[in-house]
């Protein structure tokens, strides 16, 4: 019995300090042995949060309040101290108090789901679109609003190229998707090849991208930065060579970049699909 509560106090303790360590405060990317959510980078993801703060609150207090009652059963209600059992079958007061509860609870939760499912679903006053195509195995994106920029295909730093540029290796791509901060991004997501999912965490978006079939999300980027997600429907053997990157850029440095045809340096960058180029000429190129 000791022993159990000593791995069970133990446990515990690491767990809480473990957790106040590693509360993830970067946003747009995970961090090393993080837990919890990437910190939130727009509203639908910062909505979410809500949601999830207040449903874990409920289940926390549901499992509480669950054991105590079991434990509270099985001490006045052994055996031991009982050897006349009870006969008791019904109890209508309890009854009421347990449909009545749930049901609230319920209430209390499916109100804020639902709002927030619609707002995350679509939204009619989106200011500019992107498309994006999952191929096999890269993500292909592209600019209807612009005619100028060229369909850009974004396929994942190899090793190497990650470690000599110091980014996230599986998550940094050669060509990012750019778009500008404090701007309603329309995203239309489909496939040409098999099931892919669109996903970037702090953006609180994840969609599934299927062939035959465009779905819509959209998001806001606050703050400008990189952000990071990776494909999140197990597609096939280089399903985890399907890493997402979105730079958000202030909306000056988004005009130059479709001004110059989608580079940021005057000199337009060769559309950089070659996965052979040094990493630094790759990130040169797409910066
Ligand atoms: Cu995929």
């Amino acid at each position: 019995m000791r022993f159990l509560k000593a791995i069970l106090g133990g446990s515990a303790i690491a767990g809480l300090s473990a957790f106040a360590a590693h509360a993830q405060d970067v946003a747009g990317r995970p961090s090393e042995g993080g837990l919890w959510f990437q910190k939130s980078a727009t509203p639908v993801m910062e909505q979410l949060q809500d949601v999830h703060n207040l449903v874990f609150v409920i289940i926390c207090g549901i499992v509480v309040l669950v054991v105590a009652l079991m434990l509270y059963i099985m001490i006045r209600f052994r055996e031991k101290a009982n050897p006349v059992p009870s006969k008791t079958s019904h109890n209508t007061m309890i009854e009421i108090i347990w449909t009545i509860a749930p049901v609230i609870l319920l209430l209390i939760m499916v109100v804020p789901s639902m709002q927030l499912l619609y707002y995350q679903d679509r939204l009619p006053e989106t200011e500019m679109t992107v498309k994006v195509v999952g191929n096999t195995w890269n993500w292909q994106y592209s600019y209807p609003d612009y005619e100028d920029i060229d369909e850009i295909i974004s396929n994942p730093l190899d090793e190497t190229q990650a470690q000599e540029n110091g980014v996230p290796y599986l998550l940094a791509t050669d060509a990012p998707l750019v778009v500008p901060v404090g701007t309603k991004v329309k995203v239309l997501v489909t496939s040409v090849s098999n099931m892919h999912s669109w996903a970037v965490p702090s953006f609180g978006v994840k969609m599934d991208a299927v062939p035959g079939l465009v779905n819509e999300t959209w998001f806001e980027v606050y703050e400008e930065g990189t952000y990071y997600g990776q494909c999140s429907e197990i597609c096939g053997i280089l399903h985890y060579k399907m890493p997402v990157e979105v730079r958000a850029v202030s909306q000056a440095d988004f005009n130059q970049w479709v001004a110059n045809g989608g580079s940021f340096t005057e000199a337009v960058a060769e559309n950089t699909t070659q996965q052979n180029t040094s990493g630094a000429a790759v990130l040169a190129a797409r910066d």
